[in-house]
Parts: structure tokens; C-alpha cells; sequence
């Protein structure tokens, strides 16, 4: 499903892994990844990050955001598969991958842009989601338009072109309760 709304390039792709995958993969990526929960500084506090997240890629390859680095693990052999299922699709290469496990409910991550330098103009994410449904909303930063979509397992969501430019997006919390839910976004990292 092709999102048309002015300014964005995104793709939807429900079902992108089987149900029955999609579930061994949340399983298989909550045990083996090296889950590390951060802090983060924020109006000159410092607190936990809402989530846990792990960075891997391509030897060494560096990420930062606000106060931290992180360095890239080697590859594991599922991330493997899965960057080469997705570039393939995408017909894109990424270096890079930035997975975040929202715990429950109370776990986000806040309104942004994919804009880091690091990334260049115009890049391209793709985006696989694993476990509990969640939703991902998205806002126009001009005309404040905006789009939610409900991210199944198994799904892949691609955002490309200008959308990092002119949209932000978000996962909020909920009161309602959740169960975990996974969430991989590949990159590729200008060196
Ligand atoms: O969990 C998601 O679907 C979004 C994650 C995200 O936006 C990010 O890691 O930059
Ligand atoms: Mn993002």
C-alpha cells in the first residue's frame, strides 16, 4: 500500500514475513540481540531511554544520538537474512540497523526525523515490525497533516525521499496494555 500524501514516499507492505515467520523471528531477535537499555539527556536531566535498543552493522560503523555512541556489532546470521530480504525488495543497500524493543505499553520513542548527517539527503529506512501491534503516527511539520498506521507483525514499512525532510514520526505509549514488540529499522550510514 503506497501512502500518498504531499511530501511523503511511503510503503506499506503488510505480511512482508508470515505470520508463523514473523512470531519465530520475535522470538529468535528478543533472545539473541544484545538488548541495552541507555539513558538519555534531556533538558540537562538524564534518564532512562524508553525502550531498549541494540545497533548493529558493518565493521564498526558509529551511531549517535543525543549523549551516546554506539558502536556497531558484527552482523548476526538472522539480521543478515533479514537486511538482504529487505535491500532486495527496496532494491537499496543498507549498512546499518538500529533495532528497539518497546517492553510494553509504557515504552515509545518520541516525535523525530531519520535526519541524522550521517544518514544524507533524502534517505531510505525500511522498517520491520515483530511482536504486539503498535501504532506509528506521522505529522507533517508544515501543515501538521497526519497519518497513522497500525504496524503489524511482520510488516515492513519504507520510508523514502523527502519524508524525513518535511514529516516527523512517533510510537506513543498507551494505557491500554501491550506486549513487547520489535522493531528494526535499516539504514545505511555515509561515511
Ligand atoms: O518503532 C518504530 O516503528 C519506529 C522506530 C524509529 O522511529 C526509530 O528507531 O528511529
Ligand atoms: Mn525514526
Amino acid at each position: 500500500m503506497k501512502i500518498l500524501s504531499p511530501d511523503a514516499d511511503i510503503d506499506y507492505i503488510e505480511n512482508f514475513y508470515a505470520p508463523d515467520e514473523a512470531q519465530i523471528l520475535f522470538q529468535q531477535l528478543e533472545q539473541k540481540l544484545a538488548w541495552r537499555h541507555d539513558d538519555i539527556k534531556m533538558f540537562g536531566k538524564v534518564m532512562k531511554i524508553p525502550r531498549l535498543q541494540a545497533w548493529y552493522g558493518d565493521n564498526n560503523l558509529s551511531y549517535r544520538y543525543s549523549n551516546i555512541t554506539l558502536i556497531a556489532q558484527p552482523w548476526t546470521e538472522n539480521l543478515r537474512a533479514l537486511k538482504a530480504k529487505v535491500s532486495d525488495y527496496c532494491d537499496h543497500e543498507f549498512n546499518a540497523v538500529l533495532a528497539n524493543l518497546y517492553r510494553n505499553q509504557h515504552d515509545s520513542v518520541g516525535w523525530h526525523s531519520d535526519d541524522e548527517p550521517e544518514l544524507g539527503l533524502r534517505p531510505t529506512i525500511a522498517s520491520l515490525s515483530f511482536g504486539a501491534e503498535r501504532e506509528f503516527q506521522l505529522k507533517h511539520t508544515i501543515t501538521k497533516e497526519k497519518i497513522n498506521i497500525a504496524l503489524t507483525p511482520g510488516s515492513l514499512l519504507i520510508m523514502r525521499g523527502n519524508t524525513q525532510k518535511y514529516w516527523q514520526h512517533c510510537l506513543p505509549k498507551r494505557s491500554k496494555e501491550i506486549a513487547p514488540r520489535i522493531n528494526l529499522t535499516f539504514r545505511k550510514i555515509c561515511l
